[in-house]
């Protein structure tokens, strides 16, 4: 019974093609000896792509080509974190940085930036839209969120994904939420790259949001928690993020 269930973990593992899976499973030991956490990854592996694309719609943003990407790609609202653990790992190259994935999953996670790189990777140009009335196009590349979710082991109760951001505004934290579907459409990503460098502080780094149906401030920078939970009405201002909370822009902001 029990070999059953670690099989299927290994296959969800093998699935996922995670060449750092040692890396990413270190820390979780005293887990996997808990046998409801096991049935729930093993389940997990139903929820195929096939499943996530009836849930996410297939409507794709449009796809630019090479040489159609922007000479110079403006870098917009806060463009360098104080915080003083963000500066420490920065001089460090972000290399202890862990980006944590838990609120409503059945397997919280710490993602170092190397298991972020060894999972399947998405690259995709598109159009960036400001609602300050500019636009570049950019390549952009890193882990889609839909698998990293699956991963996690999201639980059914999860209906948004918030993200957490190491930069603030005054006081106020940064975050930002989307919906379930766009979180588990295929051109949402946490990307680490863009035009094929990693990303610079400016732009995010060491991993930003890419939620390429929607304006500009949904694009979180600096993430380092992704958090699934059932409603946002209880978190911060109550309207599920930054620039929503200052009563400025929406929640939803399809493009
Ligand atoms: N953490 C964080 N994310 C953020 C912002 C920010 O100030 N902090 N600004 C948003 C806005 S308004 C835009 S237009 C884009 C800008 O991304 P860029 O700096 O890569 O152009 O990031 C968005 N994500
Ligand atoms: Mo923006």
């Amino acid at each position: 019974m029990s070999d059953k269930i670690i099989l299927h973990r290994r296959r969800l593992i093998a699935s996922l093609a995670l060449g750092g899976g040692g890396m990413l499973l270190s820390g979780c030991d005293a887990l996997n000896e808990n046998t409801r956490f096991r049935g729930v990854l093993g389940a997990a592996e139903g929820w195929n792509d096939g499943a996530q694309r009836a849930l996410a719609g297939d409507a794709l943003a449009r796809e630019y080509r090479p040489v159609d990407m922007s000479p110079v790609f403006r870098a917009n609202g806060n463009v360098r974190v104080e915080n003083a653990d963000y500066r420490a790992s920065a001089a460090r190259g972000f290399a202890d940085w862990a980006l944590v994935v838990d609120g409503l999953v059945a397997h919280p996670l710490r993602l170092p930036l190397g298991a972020l790189q060894a999972m399947p990777q998405r690259a995709q140009i598109t159009r960036h839209d400001c609602v300050e009335g500019w636009s570049a196009i950019g390549k952009w590349q890193g882990p889609q969120l839909g698998p990293i979710l699956q991963l996690a082991g999201i639980l059914p109760a999860a209906r948004y994904i918030v993200l957490h951001c190491a930069d603030r505004f005054g006081s106020t934290p940064y975050y930002e939420s989307i919906a379930l579907n766009d979180a588990l459409h295929p051109q949402t990503i946490l990307a680490w790259m863009m035009n094929d460098a990693p990303l610079a502080e400016a732009h995010g780094a060491p991993l930003r949001l890419r939620v390429e149906r929607q304006l500009g401030y949904k694009h979180a920078k600096f993430v380092m928690r992704v958090e699934a939970r059932d409603r946002i009405d209880n978190l911060y201002g109550g309207w599920g993020g930054y620039w929503e909370d200052a009563g400025q822009y929406s929640w939803y902001a399809g493009i």
